[in-house]
């Protein structure tokens, strides 16, 4: 029997388990691999993969892996397709499937996301290679007179239209309107723009009429901007972060996934761990790419004889943001 888009969602949401976004563009992929003075060519991509896809005990924490769609027909060094290794551990296979973003005319400074002239003929090939659920990410900045209501709504037509194609093909959509963590705003300016995202994000979505329980957020957290010169205080970025997202969201999706966002490892799990501590109305975890994957890629430097090392501290971050997601956080303590 084919399984509702809600109970997708829920495995996704699986109790004890998160999300690893392991869906780098070409472009982010050489961010990650340069400063390591790793090559950032396609097979070193596809090793980075590798190594994270055969971590021991990945399983007892993973319940998806979000792909980049080229790494959809990548295999390991044994011939094993990526996304036939995953069904074979337990965990979904997921893709990103926006086509990057760009920006919006008139509107200095904002983007729209692309990709949808093609995304239905892509959804059918993804599904064809595995992939069970989606992801597309739209990015919010914060300035002066941004974000603008118009920057905001084309965005969320664009996820709508996305969410609504990717339900049809029986697939559940994360929707990831990211608000970016750059930029020299305020705490209070930042929860004021999560909540205008929102709000014109979930708006948008009912009158597509999306399906909330098969569609998962996967959400920024409220932070004040990196070049702002404010420290994080995680008591504050907890309190915001929940205010704004009880706030804005539905109490019926599916749940809410955080994003890293540029955050370190160490503060990513201990504000997500705050946030669990509240009482939510939904389900929450990690889809975190750079706090899960940062600390292992600095182990690994691309050498093999490092690999051991490199599996250890994904699956140990990987221990410390599941305790996180349940509120069981005690610190870094081996
Ligand atoms: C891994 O980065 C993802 C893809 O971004 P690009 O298209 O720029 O390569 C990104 O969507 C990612 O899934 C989220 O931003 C979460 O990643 P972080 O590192 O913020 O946890």
């Amino acid at each position: 029997m084919v399984p509702t888009l809600e109970k997708m969602a829920a495995d996704l949401m699986a109790p004890g388990k998160g999300i690893l976004a392991a869906d780098e563009s070409e472009t982010t992929m050489a961010k990650r691999l340069e400063p390591l003075g790793i090559a950032n060519t396609v097979d070193n991509a596809r090793r980075v993969r590798e190594l994270f896809f055969t971590a021991p005990d990945i399983e007892k924490y993973l319940s998806g892996i979000i792909l980049y769609a080229s790494s959809l027909t990548n295999e390991t060094a044994e011939g094993v397709a990526f996304p036939r290794l995953l069904e074979q551990r337990g965990i979904i296979p997921g893709v990103k499937v926006d086509n990057g973003h760009g920006e919006l005319a008139n509107f200095p400074g904002e983007e729209i996301s692309y990709g949808l002239e093609t995304l239905d003929t892509r959804l059918t090939e993804y599904y064809e290679l595995g992939a069970r659920f989606t992801k597309w990410r739209s990015v919010v900045h914060i300035g002066d007179d941004i974000p603008t209501i118009t920057a905001l709504q084309a965005n969320a037509h664009v996820l709508a239209q996305y969410a609504a194609m990717v339900q049809a093909h029986h697939m559940v959509p994360i929707v990831e309107p990211e608000v970016l963590y750059s930029g020299t705003h305020t705490l209070e300016r930042s929860r004021e723009a999560h909540e205008v995202t929102l709000r014109t994000l979930f708006r948008t979505l009912e009158s597509y009429q999306i399906q909330l329980s098969g569609l998962i957020l996967k959400a920024s957290m409220v932070l004040p901007g990196k070049e702002s010169g404010i420290p994080l205080h995680a008591p504050d970025v907890v309190r915001e972060t929940v205010a704004a997202l009880h706030a804005t969201v539905p109490p019926n999706i599916g749940g809410i996934v955080f994003l890293s966002g540029g955050q370190t490892p160490a503060e990513a799990t201990e504000h997500l761990n705050g946030i669990a501590l509240h009482k939510n109305p939904w389900p929450i975890t990690f889809s975190y790419s750079r706090a899960l994957e940062e600390e292992a890629l600095l182990a690994w430097g691309g050498n093999d004889e490092q690999v051991h090392d490199a599996h250890k501290a994904f699956v140990r971050r990987l221990r410390y943001v599941v305790q996180a997601r349940s509120g069981d956080y005690q610190g870094e303590t081996a």
